[in-house]
């Protein structure tokens, strides 16, 4: 544990207009430089009890005018019971563009350093009251992009990965230590049934990662967004489509073919998760430069995407190009929209073998529903019914090469032979190792830097 001798302080809201802002403070000298800034009836601050609230102005010398900063509530918290276990004091100020910078200012010329981002979750971190992942879940918290991801987070806060991620660490320390036991015993003596139990124990965390190897997906989802991407020949109705999605007019419709030039996304939520959506601009050859660019773009979109939905006129038969394009898309992760169904219809499912398929007339207002629902169905978004915690990229690559340790350790292992257990121990301790840089039970400082650096200040 690393107890901090210096005191951190940065504005913990959002600028721009509102009703309050909160300045926060936190370290040894929280409570003193409470003392020196805040001018209120009765007792200062330090002499104050944990969990009282004050009412007061707050001082400060270079204050235009020897005017006071603000009009305050100031709250008390004593270590080890605060956010980050150490005292903090939180000053509720008029939210606005001043106010908590004038603040902020006080505190600092009182003795406190500006905070870094992340660091009053990181001081939270190491001064032991959340672990690493805990610390990750804050974070998502604040980034939320859809109430899905926002209770996926939450259940993260609350510890079911950390306890996740504990049992399996447990398991494959028990495995090592048994295995290193077995190594003091004379070779005719090993006992088999040490061993047998901690291939089993190893056997059991390999399972066990697996699944949570599983979650990232929809982690993934839930985080970034799905990308999902609408393209098809020009004028066949794909900016009508994003419109209709979004319920607003975000992209210019025209009957002229190629209206659509550059790429048009926007995020939508669409049940619970986050979409990003993005318009395209038609696939054709083009002399314009500006075109091509956008034809160009529109491909690499469409290899990037999580979900493309492929449009075509309903009324056109799909060239034999067309459709090899569409062959070599994964059926699972595209929906095939026949659109202008009002104007008659030469396509059906029969052209698109494999592939699912939505009629629709966008300018009727049929089809739309479908597509919402062969979204929501292709993303399998409905089978996350119960938002759960899932892993994120990084634990993913830690979990694979936790995963190809483990099958190493399972290869080299042998009862038989005590030469090739020694290897084998060094290697599930290395995985162990891995393991626990998951949880922060091992951590170094760019671990730390790498997590704690997409967090905004104040948190
Ligand atoms: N009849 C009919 N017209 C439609 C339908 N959907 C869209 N349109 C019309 O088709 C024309 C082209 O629509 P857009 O949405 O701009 O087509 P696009 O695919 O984005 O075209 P580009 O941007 O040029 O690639 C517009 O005039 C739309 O009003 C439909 O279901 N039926
Ligand atoms: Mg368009």
């Amino acid at each position: 544990m690393e107890i901090s001798s210096d005191t951190i302080a940065a504005i913990a809201t959002a600028p721009g207009e509102a009703g309050i802002a909160i300045v926060r403070i936190s370290g040894p000298a929280s409570l003193s430089i409470a003392d020196r800034i805040f001018k209120g009836s009765g007792d200062p601050p330090s002499k104050r009890q944990a969990g009282t609230f004050l009412h007061g102005f707050i001082r400060s010398s270079s204050t235009p005018h020897d005017a006071d900063a603000d009009e305050t509530i100031l709250l008390i918290y004593r270590a080890p019971h605060s956010y980050t276990r150490e005292d903090v004091i939180e000053i509720q100020g008029h939210g606005g563009r001043t106010c908590a910078k004038r603040i902020l200012r006080a505190v600092l010329e009182a003795g406190a350093r500006p905070a870094e981002p992340g660091e009053f979750t990181k001081r939270a971190f190491l001064n032991g009251r959340i672990d690493l992942l805990q610390a990750e879940a804050v974070a998502d918290l604040i980034m939320a992009r859809s109430d899905r991801a926002a209770s996926a987070a939450i259940e993260q806060l609350e510890g079911s990965l950390s306890s996740s991620f504990s049992s399996i660490y447990d398991c494959m320390i028990n495995a090592a230590a048994d295995l290193e036991a077995s190594l003091d015993f004379p070779e005719e003596d090993l006992p088999s049934s040490l061993i047998q139990g901690a291939v089993e124990r190893l056997r059991s965390a390999k399972k066990q990662l697996d699944t949570l190897l599983a979650t990232w997906e929809e982690g993934h989802l839930l985080r970034e967004g799905a990308l999902v991407v609408i393209s098809g020949k020009p004028n066949v109705g794909k900016s009508t489509l994003l419109n209709s999605l979004l319920g607003t007019n975000r992209a210019i419709v025209t009957d002229e073919p190629g209206t659509t030039r550059d790429t048009i996304e926007e995020e939508f939520v669409l049940d619970g998760v986050s979409l990003r959506l993005v318009d395209t601009a038609g696939l054709r050859d083009s002399d314009n430069v500006v075109e091509r660019e956008g034809v160009q773009r529109a491909h690499a979109l469409i290899n990037k995407a999580d979900l493309n939905i492929m449009m075509y006129d309903a009324f056109v038969k799909p060239g034999t190009d067309e459709l090899k394009q569409l062959m070599e898309m994964d059926p699972c992760r595209c929906i095939v929209v026949l659109n202008k169904t009002d104007l008659g219809q030469k396509t059906s499912s029969a052209d698109f073998p494999g592939f699912t398929v939505i009629s629709s007339s966008l300018l009727k207002g049929t089809g739309i529903a479908e597509i919402r629902a062969a979204i929501i169905a292709k993303l399998g978004i409905q089978g996350f019914d119960l938002p759960h915690a899932t892993i994120s990229e990084r634990h993913r690559h830690i979990i694979q090469n936790v995963l190809a340790e483990l099958n190493d350790t399972l290869k080299v292992f042998s009862p038989d032979n005590e030469d090739l257990l020694v290897p084998a121990i060094s290697t599930l301790r290395t995985a162990i190792e891995q393991l626990g840089t998951i949880t922060g039970k091992n951590y170094d400082e760019l671990l730390l830097e790498n997590i704690f650096r997409r967090f905004c200040i104040g948190k």
